[in-house]
């Protein structure tokens, strides 16, 4: 193998000093948020922070940085946190990441006409969060949008619903408890955030929505507590355009 050219040291083809991840891999450049770093090295790759600070842990605990940057942190306090998946949805490709059918990638987005279901592979999370951001919305009759960080989101696992009924939901399917409020006005751009928890004494999925400068939540109890789980994405009577989705993950310490 030829020594790596200094000028391009991830031999990405792309000069280091025009590279957006000048050590990373990424031929493609793709930068979902525009903030002039790469997706595959943006510590929040839906957020635009240039800076790229990771400051908070130690300045409340003391704590090393953990590598999810302070815009995107959602447990800016502790430590043990980090980007697990990012689906920029920028290139037909990353439709081979997911089983199913239904959705297809186009416009840097993956789009729903009416009922799609995508699954990823697991992964493993005591606490998962995923965030999804909604670029277009619109229901028929009965429909819904559902993310799910457990599970296919249909016959299993823990999932955040959004319906026509302008109803959200936080469920766990396959017989769990379902929580319901009211979304706020849904005029995209839509954040939909999906938080499992299986540490403590009471396991929960919390769901959260952003839209139009308005945000509700709504949790629900959970009594399966596997800590490896896929994410889904689901669409029931629901043309949608999903333009990115983060999976966070915090790992435990597991007893031997
Ligand atoms: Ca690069
Ligand atoms: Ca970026
Ligand atoms: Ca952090
Ligand atoms: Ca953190």
């Amino acid at each position: 193998m030829p020594d790596a050219n200094p000028d391009d040291v991830d031999g990405d083809g792309v000069v280091n000093a025009q590279d957006n991840c000048p050590r990373f891999t990424n031929a493609d450049q793709h930068d979902e948020d525009g903030d002039g770093v790469g997706d595959i090295c943006d510590n929040c790759p839906t957020i635009a922070n240039a800076d790229q600070a990771d400051t908070t842990e130690a300045a409340i605990n003391g704590q090393f940085p953990d590598g999810v940057g302070n815009a995107c942190d959602q447990r800016p306090s502790v430590s043990n946190d980090n980007v697990a998946r990012f689906y920029s949805f920028a290139s037909a490709a990353q439709a081979g990441s997911f089983i199913g059918s239904g959705w297809t990638i186009d416009a840097d987005a993956a789009v729903s006409t009416g009922t799609a279901m995508w699954r990823a592979s697991p992964e493993r999370g005591e606490i998962a969060i995923l965030v999804a951001e909604i670029g277009a919305l619109s229901f028929t009759a009965g429909g819904e949008l559902t993310i799910a960080v457990d599970g296919d989101g249909i016959q299993s696992g823990s999932a955040c619903t959004l319906r026509d009924t302008g109803e959200l939901l936080a469920r766990e399917l396959a017989g769990g408890a379902t929580m319901t409020t009211s979304a706020p006005a849904l005029a995209p751009p839509i954040t939909l955030l999906v938080w499992r928890s299986v540490v403590g004494a009471s396991p929960s999925i919390t769901c959260r929505v952003t839209s139009a400068g308005e945000t509700r939540s709504v949790e629900a109890p959970l009594v399966e507590t596997t800590t490896v789980g896929n994410q889904a994405l689901v669409a029931a009577g629901a043309v949608s355009s999903v333009t990115s989705l983060v999976l966070y993950t915090s790992l435990f310490p597991h007893p031997p």
